[in-house]
């Protein structure tokens, strides 16, 4: 007989643990105990459940390198006496989370979950029950007595994705995220619909390796048409930037004017490791298929090729972090680590 599942419950915050501030009715982050009374279902579910609270709960527009380390260190010392983690987290940046510690935990052989919702738990219309209960199911799978996923995830809307691949599309909808470009893991319906041959794949038993170093002199530039040399060289004449995510046109492309490639150029040069990911939500840069994009494929621009947004901004402070060879870099960077890229 297969014993019980037994899975930690993280909870950082986020509007799933949220109550209305008496003075100004803003909803503001609120204490873990009473979070709990209001969902006496978690009893009846087959697997053991522990519970470990931020001190402060946060409202993920907080979130930060600091905070992702806080979570990891709890995966960390809890590793080995829990089969699955449920993180509770605001959606604002859960893409964010989930993607850095994808990358944070490498090696990883049991399921990271993340959610949260978009109503709080004690409001009656809530989706938080929804998420939260079946997002311990899906944490407490197991398959020939181990756990059935071995990567960090999103839950949310009855719906699991590969947590690296979600953005958050909706404030409105309980359908809050979108995996552009990886198809859902598993579908959550009358019965519980698991795609398994999209789970990463088993790799030969390794010791979980932690990571715990972010870089943040980065940024995040969003080309648009008519965007000035000055604004741009403002930002690339950083001197402590060490890297930018350049949200580019369709497949990759931008212009072609002088001033631009040669503001890139120098970047480079000078050690500035620029991303280039696209600003369509579905769809890969490839650069070298128009003329606007093979002068920064020539001048050795990385390609993000399908990342999220939300993951090569992780990806890349992770890699800064690790100090990672200025001459392997942009392979590494190229290549899918935790199946964040295609
Ligand atoms: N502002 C909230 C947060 O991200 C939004 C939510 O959780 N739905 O913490």
């Amino acid at each position: 007989m297969q014993s019980k599942a037994k899975i930690l419950l993280i909870y950082t915050g986020g509007t799933i643990g949220m109550m209305k501030d008496f003075e100004t009715g803003a909803l503001k982050a609120f204490n873990f105990g009473k979070l709990l009374q209001k969902i006496p279902e978690l009893k009846q579910l087959d697997c053991d459940i522990e519970t470990v609270s931020f001190d402060k709960p946060i409202d993920s527009s907080n979130m930060n390198p600091e905070e992702w380390i806080k979570i990891t260190t709890i995966i960390e010392d809890n590793y080995v006496n829990f089969d699955g983690f449920v993180v509770l987290h605001g959606s604002d940046t859960m893409s964010y989370s989930a993607s850095a510690l994808s990358f944070m935990l490498e090696n990883l052989s049991k399921p990271v979950i993340f959610t949260g919702s978009q109503l709080p738990i004690g409001d009656l219309r809530t989706d938080a029950k929804e998420n939260l209960i079946t997002a311990i199911q899906i944490a407490s799978l197991q398959m020939d007595g181990k756990p059935a996923i071995r990567e960090v995830c999103l839950y949310f809307e009855y719906k699991l994705y590969r947590g690296n691949r979600t953005t958050k599309i909706n404030s409105e909808n309980f359908n809050a995220f979108i995996s552009p470009n990886y198809p859902t893991l598993i579908e959550s319906g009358v019965h519980l619909k698991s795609f398994s041959e999209l789970f990463l794949p088993k790799t030969r038993a390794k010791k979980l390796r932690i990571h715990k170093k972010f870089e943040n002199n980065v940024a995040i530039v969003k080309i648009f048409p008519g965007i000035s040399e000055a604004v741009l060289s403002a930002i690339f004449l950083i001197p402590q930037l060490k890297g930018i995510v350049l949200e580019t046109y369709g497949a990759g492309n931008g212009p072609t004017e002088e001033w631009f490639l040669t503001l890139l150029k120098g970047g480079i040069a000078r050690g500035l490791h620029i991303v280039n990911v696209t600003q369509c939500s579905i769809g890969s840069v490839t650069m070298g298929k128009y003329e606007t994009s093979t002068s920064m494929k020539e001048i050795g621009v990385i390609s993000g090729k399908d990342i999220t947004t939300e993951a090569a901004i992780t990806k890349l402070m992770y890699l800064l972090g690790e100090n990672v060879p200025a001459n392997i870099f942009k392979t590494i960077f190229e290549t899918s680590l935790r199946g964040e890229l295609s």
